[in-house]
């Protein structure tokens, strides 16, 4: 973000804040059918089996006419808001506890194991927390030190532990198309993350094809089209219960032959079974493979900031199963737990991408590492 865009920011922040956000385009419905009996679907285990299939009649390709892709009017409520109001329970309890522990007197062993704890509670991982009452002991042991001192130094190491992973998403690489591989658990945000990624990519003049690859349940299927109509781009879906490796292969044959940029691909993400899941991931990726070895060029977790300490586990999961190279951390607006955001940073040092703050389209953001620091630190921009 620019210098000239965070001022208007500030502006808006200070200046003429309205208090009700009004999303300029409605959000896309989520899909809330319940999934159907997971042995509906057939697991096909042999790659050449899949790679065979004819494409069969029912491959279905949306492409959307042309849209208007200028940016909404600027929302009511800027992203910084957004993000601070998502962020404002983790900060009052940090705020809280800071001022209840620190109120001028001097910086003893105690203090420094009060502010750990609350450190650890706000979900900021003990490796955060010990590194900050490091500093601490380090600067001002047997001192006075107030509660907008720690802010400020709490503030400032926070955002020494996310710069580093503050990475954009890069898609101007040599491959064409460049393919982006969506993981993460039902609930996440990876169908509305891909729509809102896929207004971004058409605003830059690439061309976009999405694939409906959640084929467990024909809402998500549906919901993806409506993104697709939404920003131009093309979608390709099965009917429900498809195999999602073919479709993911389907998809990539229509992205070469109508020239797309990028190649979007939607999955299902059933935690219940982790063998099929694991099954599932695994051969939509050897799928990709066969279609371009390079691929895929990007394989982003959508984390959803509410969930708290389970975000370390799913990581971990999705990682091992579909080689993770990125993160979204999704509903930073809501009632968000976006510590966790710093704990997973410290342990696994993935790029975090981008960050949504709603469910708009245009609520996805390029992850700030500074602004993040300073909201959940409960400073000013
Ligand atoms: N407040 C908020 N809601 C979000 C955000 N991202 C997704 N959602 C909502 O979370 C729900 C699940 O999202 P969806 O994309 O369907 O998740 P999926 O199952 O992983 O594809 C939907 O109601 C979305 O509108 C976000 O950044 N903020
Ligand atoms: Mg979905």
């Amino acid at each position: 973000m620019s210098e000239n865009e965070k001022r208007g920011l500030f502006g808006r922040l200070f200046g003429k804040a309205a208090p009700e956000a009004t999303p300029a385009v409605a959000p896309v419905p989520p899909a809330t059918e319940p999934a159907p009996a997971e042995e509906t679907v057939e697991v096909v285990e042999d790659v050449a089996e899949v790679v065979a299939e004819p494409a069969p009649a029912a491959l279905d390709i949306t492409t959307s006419a042309p849209v208007d892709l200028a940016p909404a009017a600027a929302p009511k409520l800027s992203w910084w808001q957004k993000l601070k109001s998502g962020l404002g329970r983790t900060s009052s309890a940090l705020t809280s506890g800071i001022g209840a522990i620190f109120t001028k007197r001097r910086l003893d062993e105690a203090t420094l194991e009060e502010l750990e704890d609350v450190l650890i509670q706000a979900d900021l991982g003990l490796a955060t927390a010990m590194r900050i009452t490091d500093v601490l002991r380090r600067d001002r042991f047997d001192k006075e030190i107030g509660d907008d001192e720690v802010r400020a130094i709490l503030a400032s190491e926070i955002e020494k532990v996310l710069a580093p992973v503050a990475k954009p998403l890069v898609i101007d690489g040599p491959a064409k198309p460049h393919v982006v591989l969506v993981v993460g658990v039902n609930g996440s945000g990876k169908t509305t993350t891909i729509g809102k990624l896929a207004m971004k990519l058409a605003r830059e003049g690439k061309k976009v094809t999405l694939a409906a690859g959640d084929t467990f349940r024909a809402a998500a299927i549906e919901q993806l089209k409506i993104w697709g109509a939404r920003t131009g781009a093309t979608v390709i879906a099965r009917e429900p219960g498809a195999d999602a490796a073919g479709l993911a292969f389907d998809a990539l044959v229509a992205a070469k032959e109508n020239g797309s940029d990028v190649v979007v691909i939607d999955t299902a993400g059933r935690l219940q079974n982790r063998t099929e899941l694991m099954a599932e991931l695994e051969k939509i990726v050897r799928v990709i493979k066969k279609n371009d070895p390079t691929a895929p060029h990007d394989v982003v977790l959508t984390l959803d900031a509410t969930t708290g300490q389970n975000a370390v586990t799913q990581v971990e999961i999705f990682g091992r199963v579909a080689g993770v190279t990125g993160l979204v951390m999704t509903k930073l607006d809501g009632t968000a737990r976006g510590g966790i955001l710093v704990a997973v940073a410290e342990k696994f040092g993935l790029p975090v991408h981008f960050i949504g703050v709603g469910e708009g389209v245009e609520d996805l953001e390029p992850f700030d590492a500074a602004d993040f620091a300073r909201a959940l630190a409960g400073l000013e921009h």
